[in-house]
């Protein structure tokens, strides 16, 4: 069973976790993680600790810890009975596009090395995601490296593509990525209130951002569900452009309908579904000034004890607001 738990930064790592993303930064904290850690260095807004996701997978198997390098990429994973955490990094050149194909590929192949070739969920926080490059923005051109690695590896169109979080960034030297693959694949919800992702219209690029809008995947002890970033789009357009409220209200619906695209699915019929309460959420806001009047609205609107608010690009320039979530349902535990 993997557990998602969110944590403020100065708490101590839990023993066996398979990996660690950090938001914000909290100098105190100086811990020594034994296992790959994501420090993201996108801050948080108006909160003076940083905010770690911790992944736990529960399991009597023991775990694998490795360090890969095949030059430029380095990969930290570790894995344990069903699922696996990375951390891919590679100094950046000045072609994300190759970046992005070159890091892809040595993840792709190593994971399946190790035995568990389905990635379930991606995050990357890209330098100066809205900057030009060659004539087309970064984005677009992360795109298409990231295309040209599923082909490459014959993933294209065979099993779900991960859920996915894109966000700009103000670090430069590297191209990172975190990553989740499962021994088994995981089943793709899409929301039938957006256009997939895969299926965008040429207007957004050329070439699609491959995701899934969310992921569900089961073992015989629990379902877990990775929603991907998820923003204030319907269709395949962005709404309320210039209402950082509005937006988030929308953004909220969408992940609303995709709960009920992930229950009707679910394998769990006479207990209770996913709900949003139970959710771990992590909010990217665009602009400083919006992040505590969100993080209040969230709140408020979740229900839920605390949704870290962290300033990032949303990759597409006309949205200011964005969220992710994550959360289990236990088979084993009476509700
Ligand atoms: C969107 O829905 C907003 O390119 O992997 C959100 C999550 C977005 C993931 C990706 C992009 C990606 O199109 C942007």
């Amino acid at each position: 069973m993997l557990l998602p738990m969110l944590v403020p930064e100065s708490s101590p790592p839990p023993a066996h976790a398979l990996g660690h993303i950090v938001w914000g930064t909290d100098s105190s904290t100086t811990w020594k993680y034994d296992a790959p850690c994501f420090q993201t260095g996108l801050p948080t807004a108006n909160e003076k600790t940083g905010w770690r996701l911790d992944w736990i997978e529960r399991t009597e198997h023991p775990a694998t810890h490795i360090q890969y390098t095949q030059a430029p990429v380095h990969i930290e994973w570790k894995n344990a009975q069903h699922y696996g955490f990375g951390l891919a990094t590679l100094p950046a050149s000045a072609n994300i596009a190759q970046d992005t194909l070159q890091a892809y590929s040595t993840v792709l192949a190593l994971i399946k090395k190790q035995g568990f070739p389905h990635i379930l969920r991606t995050w990357h926080y890209l330098p100066n995601i809205h900057a030009k490059e060659q004539g087309l923005e970064r984005y677009r051109q992360f795109n298409i490296g990231r295309q040209n690695a599923y082909q490459a590896a014959g993933l294209h169109a065979q099993s779900p593509f991960p859920a996915a979080s894109v966000l700009g960034c103000t670090e430069r030297a590297f191209w990172k990525m975190a990553f989740i693959a499962a021994r088994s694949p995981g089943i793709a919800i899409e929301n039938p209130k957006q256009t997939s992702a895969f299926h965008y219209p040429n207007a957004y690029g050329r070439t699609p951002p491959l995701f899934s809008r969310a992921l569900n995947h089961r073992t015989a002890q629990h379902e877990l569900l990775l929603i991907s970033g998820t923003a204030s789009i319907s269709g395949h357009q962005s709404m309320h452009i210039g209402n950082v409220y509005a937006q988030a209200g929308l953004m909220l619906d969408n992940i609303q309908t995709l709960l009920q695209s992930a229950n009707i699915h679910s394998r769990r019929k006479n207990l209770p579904p996913f709900q949003i309460e139970r959710l771990v959420p992590l909010c990217y806001v665009r602009h400083k000034e919006d992040a505590a009047g969100v993080q209040d609205y969230l709140q408020k609107r979740l229900k839920t004890q605390h949704c870290p608010v962290v300033i990032a690009d949303v990759c597409r320039e006309d949205l200011l607001v964005e969220i992710e979530a994550c959360g289990t349902l236990n088979f084993s535990l009476p509700l």
